[in-house]
């Protein structure tokens, strides 16, 4: 019976300019604690504020099960979201204006001025801290189920990796609904006792400012190192913040190797680039005193074994053979939720399928090159399923079909693009079709491009070949 958060009384945590230290931190939490007192599951309104934070680390000290929430959501995804985890209240500040679709849930409010006895952590390790949406191929998302002994493992895992300790302070501007932001980027500094300076807002000036100011870690993805990156090339001062760092991370989409290299010599700091994914949490990571290749995700974190396999599933020696990599790991998930069948497809001979493409040199270093499905877009660091952009844009009366791809983005890694058969005689301006699209998912899955075309090329058996439409 091991704690998830045995730093919380040491731990400093501050969003958007708001900040709770050591013994008020552990007496906030406990305050959240005990109005959850009864409470199984509770959802988590995920704002950039203090009371996301904080009501993660109550929940997670209550043993509850937290539903993190993104906040800009279409109301279908809260709808099926809530409808399928079924929580029993919602967490939210208590000013958080929610959308009526989530009336039905009673509210908790977290109230970072309210103290009450810190709790003691008696949650079994197996049972489950976090269910977290991510989008598959098809079809709405779907809800990771990750238990307590996965997050404690893996941020031990990324502990070690990092040489993070208490003395640490992460800064970051990270959404608080996903791994990235909200394990790594909040529970991790709260498990060792160091700190946490959530920015807000991404803006490279204010992470600039917090490393300027205490933070020695930054995490955050790709597309927000290309903009510190600009940021830094026109500003001394936020290249020396971001060479003053100890580390900086990099993760969640692929690093190119353009940035990770005009980093360097911008700022004088090189990337630890690390490779993760909701399921399974962090997977590989270059080490805080190891190489730092560009283009190269790392080795294994302790607990995590990696193979390359080919279509047939056998696997492949070490080298240049490209294949899907499976893993075995102590921090994987313990299946979707209520979808047994999806889980068991996830899974060949005990090891679970990443979707993922790339090889393992002999010295263990992973090399990602993209992945085994065109249907999975990351784009500024989401996961976005196509099945879901074009099923939205096919709500719309005039859209007769539609199929949606990513495309190579230098911002965003990759951009949603769509191609649309429009019904005859229909005057629907492209603005009009991307606002259906940001009006009934979270707004990162609009399309950023749109292409009408009088049909979509099909092969014999009527399904749609995508890779056609790339001309
Ligand atoms: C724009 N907006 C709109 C519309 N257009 N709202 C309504 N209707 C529209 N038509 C709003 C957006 O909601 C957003 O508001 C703002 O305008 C800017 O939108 P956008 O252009 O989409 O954002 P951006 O500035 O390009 O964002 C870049 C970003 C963001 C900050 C890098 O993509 C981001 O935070 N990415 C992080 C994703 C992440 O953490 N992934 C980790 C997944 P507002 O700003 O208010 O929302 S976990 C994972 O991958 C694994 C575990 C791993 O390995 O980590
Ligand atoms: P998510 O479901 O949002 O957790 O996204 C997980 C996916 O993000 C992985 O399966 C990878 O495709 C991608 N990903 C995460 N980190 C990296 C990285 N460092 N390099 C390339 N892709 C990454």
């Amino acid at each position: 019976m091991t704690a998830l958060l045995p730093g919380l009384p040491r731990a400093s945590l501050e969003v958007a300019g708001t900040r709770l230290d050591g013994e008020a931190l552990a007496q906030a939490a406990g305050a959240v604690a005990r109005d959850l007192a009864g409470t199984a599951r509770v959802a988590l309104w995920c704002e950039p504020r203090i009371e996301t934070a904080l009501g993660a680390a109550g929940a997670i000290v209550a043993g509850a099960e937290l539903v993190p929430l993104n906040p800009a959501s279409g109301e279908q995804e809260l709808a099926h979201e809530t409808g399928d985890s079924a929580p029993g209240a919602i967490l939210c500040a208590a000013d958080a204006a929610l959308p009526a679709t989530l009336a039905g849930l009673p509210r908790i409010a977290v109230d970072p001025a309210a103290r009450a006895a810190p709790v003691a952590e008696a949650a079994d390790p197996d049972a489950t801290a976090l269910i977290v949406y991510t989008s598959g191929t098809t079809g709405p998302p779907k809800g990771v189920v990750l238990p307590r002994r996965a997050v404690a493992a893996n941020l031990d895992a990324l502990a070690d990796a990092w040489a993070w300790t208490a003395d640490d302070v992460v800064a970051q501007a990270l959404p608080l609904f996903h791994v990235h932001g909200l394990v790594l980027g909040v529970l991790g500094p709260l498990r060792l006792g160091g700190g946490v300076r959530h920015v807000g807002r991404f803006a490279p000036e204010a992470i600039a400012g917090a490393l300027a100011a205490d933070a020695t870690l930054l995490f955050a993805v790709p597309t927000m190192h290309g903009r510190l990156l600009e940021a830094a090339e026109a500003d001394p001062a936020v290249a020396r913040a971001l060479g003053g760092a100890r580390l900086v991370v990099s993760g969640s989409a692929a690093l190119p190797a353009r940035i990770h290299e005009a980093y360097a010599a911008a700022t004088g700091q090189r990337i630890v680039e690390r490779y993760g994914m909701s399921e399974a949490l962090m997977i590989a990571s270059a080490r805080h005193d190891g190489p730092r290749i560009p283009g190269a995700v790392g080795t294994a974190l302790p607990g995590v074994e990696i193979r390359i396999v080919d279509d047939a599933g056998a696997p492949q020696p070490p080298g240049d053979a490209l294949g899907e990599v499976e893993i075995r790991s102590d921090a994987l998930f313990t299946g979707y939720l209520g979808d047994p069948a999806a889980t068991a497809a996830a899974f060949r001979d005990g090891w679970f399928r990443t979707g993922d493409v790339g090889s393992l040199d002999p010295d263990g270093v992973l090399r990602l090159v993209g992945r085994s499905s065109t249907d999975l877009i990351k784009t500024g660091g989401y996961r976005v399923g196509a099945g879901e952009v074009e099923a939205a844009l096919l709500e719309h009366p005039a859209v007769l079909e539609a199929a949606v791809l990513g495309l190579p983005d230098d911002d965003l890694g990759e951009r949603i693009a769509a191609w649309v058969v429009i019904a005859p005689g229909t005057g629907l301006a492209d603005d009009e079709l991307v606002q259906h699209v940001a009006d009934q998912l979270a707004p990162h899955k609009r399309p950023r491009a749109i292409t009408r075309v009088a049909e979509l090329p099909r092969n014999a058996l009527g399904k749609v070949q995508k890779k056609r439409l790339l001309g």
